[in-house]
């Protein structure tokens, strides 16, 4: 029999988005400060990355979640986090979902956890019925009203904005946000990226289009393109926060009060900002939202298999 490694994982949900936590069985990606564990895991452990979350095991939208101990000597946990084509700063939904598969497993209990990623601390709070708030990485917006000219479409602009990832944030675009126009969305906001990085941009890789909001307790509805072709079917955590940067940058939203952001399926996150530095435009988010565990087992990476590391 050959060596076959075994990943014990939970599986959850957060607004309709998949979260895969990998508790043990990965790769051993050494110590040190999260970013260059994020580097080994990129370079040295890709196939690792694409077993967990890519068909046969997984799915499209499914974002992994590698729990690591911490370098952060304030922080309880350790999580990088990727998806199907590569590792993300960090993820919003994806916090959520990692903060209720520990609760679920009795490693937490209702209150605060801080929990180190590859682009700084983020502090979780576990509430009553699955709500989980995540207070994020400090974000600001870094340029406005960006114009690109994409091909097929003609111009559009944009906000470039950081949230933990880096958005190109769209309001005009003529396109409707619902659920049967995926398909025709994620093409656009695709072809959208791809001006956006030839602009002098290559570092974004999620491109979030906005619209009015479908219900009236949201203030607004998104749809997400996260890198590769997948869409985030949750409002996006990372992409809510970028959207609070902005929104405080154009003193739209006060801070403190609440921002109901609706995805293109209907879920809902609501974020809050308190001010970190004005003058840089810099704000620390707190996004809140829902996640619920959907499965638990073990992976097995059997090296007969000639899908073993995945569809890519
Ligand atoms: O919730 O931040 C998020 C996120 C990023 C990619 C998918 N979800």
């Amino acid at each position: 029999m050959p060596d076959i490694p075994r990943l014990r994982f939970v599986d959850s949900h957060t607004g309709g988005e998949p979260t895969r936590l990998v508790m043990d069985g990965g790769p051993d990606l050494g110590a040190g400060p999260l970013a260059e564990r994020l580097a080994r895991f990129r370079d040295a452990f890709d196939p690792w990355r694409s077993a967990i979350v890519n068909e046969p095991r997984g799915s499209e939208p499914l974002v992994g979640a590698l729990l690591v101990p911490p370098h952060r000597p304030d922080c309880r946990f350790g999580v990088i986090f990727f998806n199907r084509v590569g590792p993300l700063g960090m993820c919003g939904h994806g916090t959520m979902g990692l903060v209720t598969s520990l609760a679920h497993l009795g490693m937490i209990s209702p209150g605060i956890v801080r929990i180190d990623t590859p682009v700084g601390a983020v502090q979780a709070e576990l509430h009553a019925k699955n709500e989980i708030s995540v207070t994020n990485v400090p974000s600001f917006r870094r340029a406005r009203a960006v114009a690109v000219d994409v091909p097929g479409f003609g111009e559009v602009r944009g906000d470039v904005a950081w949230g933990g990832n880096w958005f190109f944030l769209v309001e005009d675009h003529g396109q409707a946000i619902e659920s049967a126009a995926v398909g025709q969305l994620t093409g656009f906001a695709g072809r959208i990226r791809q001006a956006v990085n030839a602009a002098g941009f290559p570092e974004v890789d999620h491109v979030e289009l906005f619209s009015a909001a479908a219900t009236a307790a949201a203030r607004s509805r998104n749809f997400v393109l996260c890198p590769g072709d997948a869409y985030d079917r949750s409002p996006c955590g990372t992409g809510t926060s970028a959207k609070l940067a902005c929104l405080a940058a154009d003193g739209k939203l006060r801070e403190g009060e609440p921002w109901v952001q609706e995805s293109v399926i209907g879920s809902t996150f609501t974020g809050r900002f308190r001010w970190l530095d004005r003058e840089k435009g810099e704000i620390e988010p707190t996004i809140a939202g829902t996640a619920f565990v959907t499965a638990e087992g073990v992976q097995l990476l059997d090296p007969r298999d000639p899908f073993c590391w995945g569809i890519r």
